[in-house]
């Protein structure tokens, strides 16, 4: 548990005398009757605490004299219910085992609170989550007011801890990456998988399926997000999860899906000929992306602006499709009025970490934010023509393609953390059938 503590460590550091950071592991969520969704603890609470259980609350006070408290409330041990539910860690066990000062009862939280909180002047908790905490900071702090006139003093401000927290999240510690590492490499594994059995396939469920279950097997926990398996024209809905339809075998396949390894995401694309066979019209777009992303991840370096990668896929793009007669004109004026947005209409990628659309700014005071070494980054342009888009040729029509990769930002560039799949159309129509 010692990366935990390394963690909670360098939060309290960053806190101010006066200040207690909250942090909620999450509760379990209702699906339908008796049923619930799969838990997964809040990723701030995980990367704080390595503890998963739901009902959870993490305190961290840096008191005004500089002492330090690490204080969690847990559900307690209660045999009768660990029968139905599972096992739980406990009020007792948890000190010890999450190597903290204190720990109490989850139940216990609203009067403990009052005491724990005394003579703080600041109270962090995550802005994200404001709809989470505002209806309980209200009554906490009316508690905390009561006591204002035994000569306490009560919070006077509420901070956002994202502003803290998630900046450290997203530099990522050579353990993270670690973990890092292990869900691309599993992640890689489902997508081989995928492109293997669809050739056969009949259903985009089918091809789900031997995703997962390469994954699971090469020790993922969990999909790191629903994942899309989008055959023909489904490959145009950009968060298609229906996952539902008969295989169109003269189209491709898009399977955008991660898992999820020690809590840390892998996020890919792949877009393959259902059949393992690309037609001329699918090869040609596939090489426009194919082109951009690799130019786009070309640039990915310390000091670069973040939204360099994407200003660099869009040109390509925009390139590929005059070349192609999608788009008619002059490069640089159909970059500037955005003319690509018809076809390419999401940006470039996003922070990847605990959370597959993980924290931190983009920007910071009005600019685009400058890469560094541990961040790291999705970089997945794409190209999708309407299937009834009748303003461009036919044979174009409900083609979508997307090509991702998780790249980590290093002192010397960039390292590629998804590696090792087939990405040329020429790997791919061998690796389908080899
Ligand atoms: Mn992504």
């Amino acid at each position: 548990m010692q990366p935990f503590a390394d963690n909670r460590r360098r939060l309290l550091e960053r806190l101010p005398p006066g200040s207690a950071a909250l942090v909620f592991s999450g509760r379990e969520q209702f699906r339908n009757r008796d049923v619930d969704y799969p838990f997964r603890a809040h990723s701030d609470f995980w990367y704080l605490t390595g503890f998963a259980e739901p009902e959870a609350l993490l305190v961290l006070i840096h008191h005004a004299d500089g002492e330090r408290h690490q204080h969690v409330f847990v559900c307690p041990r209660d045999p009768k219910a660990e029968i139905w539910t599972g096992r739980r860690l406990g009020v007792e066990a948890a000190p010890e085992v999450l190597g903290v000062d204190g720990a109490d009862a989850i139940d216990d939280r609203d009067e403990k609170l009052g005491e724990l909180l005394r003579g703080i002047e600041s109270l962090w908790v995550s802005f994200s989550d404001a709809g989470e905490w505002f209806p309980q900071l209200s009554p906490l702090i009316g508690r905390l007011k009561r006591h204002v006139r035994d000569g306490v003093s009560a919070p006077v401000a509420v901070r956002d801890l994202d502003a803290v927290l998630h900046e450290m999240r997203l530099i990522k510690q050579p353990w993270e990456l670690a973990h890092m590492r292990k869900a691309a490499r599993i992640s890689v594994l489902g997508h081989q998988a995928a492109m293997r059995r669809a050739l056969t396939a009949a259903a985009e469920r089918e091809v789900e399926t031997a995703l997962w279950c390469a994954m699971a097997e090469a020790g993922a926990e969990r999909p790191a997000f629903n994942p899309i398996v989008a055959s023909g024209a489904n490959a145009c809905v950009l968060h298609y999860t229906e996952n539902g339809a008969p295989i169109d075998s003269a189209g491709l396949l898009l399977v955008d899906a991660g898992a999820e390894k020690h809590f840390y995401a892998g996020d890919i694309t792949t877009t393959f000929p259902a059949r393992g066979r690309f037609s001329p019209p699918q090869r040609e777009l596939y090489e426009v992306v194919l082109a951009a992303q690799r130019a786009a991840i070309k640039t990915v370096a310390p000091g670069v602006g973040w939204n360099v990668p994407h200003e660099t896929a869009v040109r390509v793009l925009t390139e590929g499709l005059v070349a192609l007669g999608l788009l008619q004109g002059e490069v640089d004026s159909l970059i500037e009025q955005k003319a690509y947005e018809r076809f390419y209409m999401h940006k470039t990628g996003h922070w990847l970490g605990l959370d597959v659309h993980d924290v931190g700014a983009y920007r910071v005071e009005g600019q685009w934010r400058a890469l560094e070494p541990g961040m790291v980054m999705t970089v997945e342009p794409g190209l999708y023509v309407a299937p009834d888009d009748d303003s461009v040729p036919a044979c174009w029509r409900g083609i979508g393609i997307r090509i991702e990769d998780d790249v980590l930002v290093t002192e010397a560039g960039h390292e590629v953390l998804t590696a090792g799949l087939p990405r040329t159309p020429e790997e791919i129509e061998a690796f389908m059938h080899g």
